[in-house]
């Protein structure tokens, strides 16, 4: 078996050159050459190999890795059960194309989406290749399904970077910037936001369904998207309340209520999924991220009248629910049961939230600090204001890679400091993250 190889990797991080190191600022050199400049790196040390929470580079320094690759290595690095199922799979066979010749897999990876997706009405899947991929299909079937076109998103969304999923999204730069035209047919309504408009969850509900009855018409919404807890934008929680009014609203009005838990589910909030927290059943939900411990894979669950209401032949695509990526998948899932990942969710969320809200009596920039389970932010504000610090939440992104930590950034403002860390990561590797963090906010502020 592959996977008794034993890891060179160490346990804990370990610096021994000055960041990024000799080779990695070589090979960032040659990339400069040929890999187009619209992609950036947020930390350009180039990974050798990995094991649970440490990320080894070329130059042999140990990382911390807080932020799992955005949300996807829950499960952590070089994770046993996955190189196993992973090596086994390519072995036997790495591709046939779905809509050719189907395989056991496929099937088992939508009984298990079927299984843990929230509700207990028939459901199936589609599965596909990337978070955008799998929104852009889920906003295909509801139009279909329910024959009409408009589609209700929130401010600060995040759905992806295709054509339709840019419309999606709220926040301009970098993400849509001249590379309009976009898809029409979209209405942007106010999220919940506790911090920033202090209201409840049913007001807030109230304040998008009236925008939406009155600038859009219920009768013509085909769905309404939402992340339940808000990735990119933020890591904005809604507040309680929030999430059960909307579903409502969306139940009484033949709207497909659409969960986004691409980076949210699968443990990642101490629930598998996001929604599970208020008990909130959704029409469909999109995964990805999360699902498949780091192999690309995506999925579109929904309510089995919905999912089946397209023609023959109407979802597809070459590669989606590829057969590594499929055993990838049922591998996760397995040891997200097996080591009960989403009560070590729980349990990281405790630590870390103790932690930041100590640390934000202590300095002025962390105007709030939310999260649940292993999605866990702060959000960095100007001393005695509300207005969004940036310039800090980059100086402690900074700080911690010069540590050798990786932390990352997000929110329309870029204010946000998130920390995604592998659910694998244990108590001391924690301290020592957040003891850098510490470090970092205090000579941020
Ligand atoms: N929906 C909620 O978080 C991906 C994007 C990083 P893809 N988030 C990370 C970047 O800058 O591109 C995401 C998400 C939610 C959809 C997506 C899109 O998933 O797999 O990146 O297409």
């Amino acid at each position: 078996m592959v996977s008794s190889i034993e890891s060179s990797v160490g346990t804990a991080r370990k610096i021994i050159t000055e960041l990024p190191g000799p080779k990695s600022r070589a090979l960032h050199e040659r990339r400069k050459a040929v890999v187009s400049a619209g992609l950036t790196n947020g930390f350009p040390i180039y990974i050798e190999r990995a094991n649970g929470a440490i990320l080894q580079d070329v130059d042999g320094n140990q990382i911390l890795d807080l932020g799992s690759g955005i949300a996807v290595t829950s499960i952590g690095h070089a994770v046993p059960e996955l190189i196993d199922a992973v090596s086994a799979q390519v072995a036997a066979f790495t591709h046939t194309c779905f809509m050719v010749t189907p395989y056991e897999s496929y099937v088992e990876v939508c009984e298990e989406l079927a299984a843990l997706t929230p509700g207990t009405h028939a459901k199936t899947s589609a599965l596909l290749n990337s978070g955008s991929e799998a929104v852009e299909n889920a906003v295909k079937v509801a139009r279909l399904a329910t024959g009409r076109q408009a589609i209700v998103v929130f401010e600060h969304a995040y759905h992806g970077r295709t054509n339709l999923t840019m419309a999606l999204t709220a926040k301009n730069m970098p993400y849509k910037d001249r590379f309009g035209p976009f898809a029409p047919e979209i209405y942007r309504v106010p999220m919940s936001y506790p911090y920033r408009d202090g209201m409840s969850g049913a007001e807030a509900a109230a304040r998008a369904i009236k925008i939406i009855e009155t600038q859009v018409g219920a009768k013509n919404v085909a769905a309404l998207l939402i992340e339940p807890i808000q990735g990119e934008g933020g890591f904005v929680v809604p507040a309680e309340g929030f999430l059960p009014a909307l579903s409502e609203w969306t139940t009484q009005n033949g709207v497909v209520f659409i969960a986004d838990e691409i980076q949210s589910g699968f443990c990642r909030t101490g629930d598998w999924f996001a929604v599970d927290y208020e008990g909130v059943v959704p029409d469909m939900v999109t995964t990805a991220k999360g699902l498949a411990g780091g192999m690309p894979l995506a999925a579109v669950t929904g309510r089995a009248e919905l999912m089946n209401a397209v023609h023959e032949g109407g979802l597809g695509g070459t590669y989606g629910g590829n057969p590594v990526a499929a055993a990838a998948a049922l591998a996760t899932i397995k040891t997200m049961r097996d080591r009960n990942l989403a009560g070590r969710a729980r349990e990281i969320g405790e630590i870390v939230l103790g932690n930041l809200r100590s640390l934000q009596l202590d300095v002025a920039i962390i105007g709030d600090v939310r999260g649940r389970g292993a999605m866990l932010a702060m959000e960095l504000v100007v001393p005695g204001t509300k207005d969004p610090n940036a310039a800090a939440a980059k100086a402690i992104v900074s700080y911690c890679n010069q540590h050798g930590v990786i932390a990352l950034a997000c929110g329309t403002d870029g204010n946000v400091i998130r920390l995604l860390p592998p659910l694998v990561i244990t108590d001391e590797q924690l301290a020592d993250g957040l003891d850098v963090l510490a470090a970092a906010v205090r000579s941020a502020s």
